[in-house]
């Protein structure tokens, strides 16, 4: 009977382990100067499920809250739009950069420079947590290091 339970266990908790099907490349944040309120955060976002995932939050030590914004152009003026989730399509990606999706780092405890790094854990709808290290760089730095991912 014990044996057959330790059996049981491990079997349910074989199951509890699921391969992540999201992929984050390329997550960094945008150095920004002493006084900045906000920072921007990017990455590309994939999903190789076969399941849409919907990213519902973000959050980082270190920042009051961290929102998903899109910059958006109306009549020639760009703005921000909070996204409470922001769906990413089964086997699809969605790409956080300047001018587009991207995340948002409120109000800093203190400044981030180039070098250092920034972790923040990404959530998702169905209970999915990830961890992510986002480097800083200034933009410049992320210029060059395009050229080089662009294959
Ligand atoms: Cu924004």
């Amino acid at each position: 009977m014990f044996r057959f339970l330790l059996l049981t266990l491990s079997v349910l908790f074989s199951t509890a382990l699921f391969a992540s099907e999201i992929v984050v490349k390329g997550a960094w944040v945008r150095e920004a100067p002493p006084m900045a309120k906000a920072l921007g955060g990017y990455m590309i976002l994939k999903n190789l499920g076969k399941g849409e995932r919907r990213l519902v939050a973000v959050s980082a030590s270190h920042f009051d809250e961290v929102m998903i914004h899109r910059t958006v152009i109306k009549g020639g003026v760009a703005r921000m739009v909070h996204l409470e989730e922001l769906a990413v399509p089964a086997g699809g990606r969605i790409e956080f950069i300047p001018g587009e999706y991207h995340l948002m780092l409120m109000r800093p405890d203190r400044r981030f420079i180039a070098g250092e790094k920034i972790d923040m854990t990404l959530k998702f709808k169905n209970g999915e947590e990830k961890n992510v290290s986002y480097k800083v760089l200034k933009s410049m730095d992320m210029g060059n290091g395009m050229n080089h991912n662009h294959h």
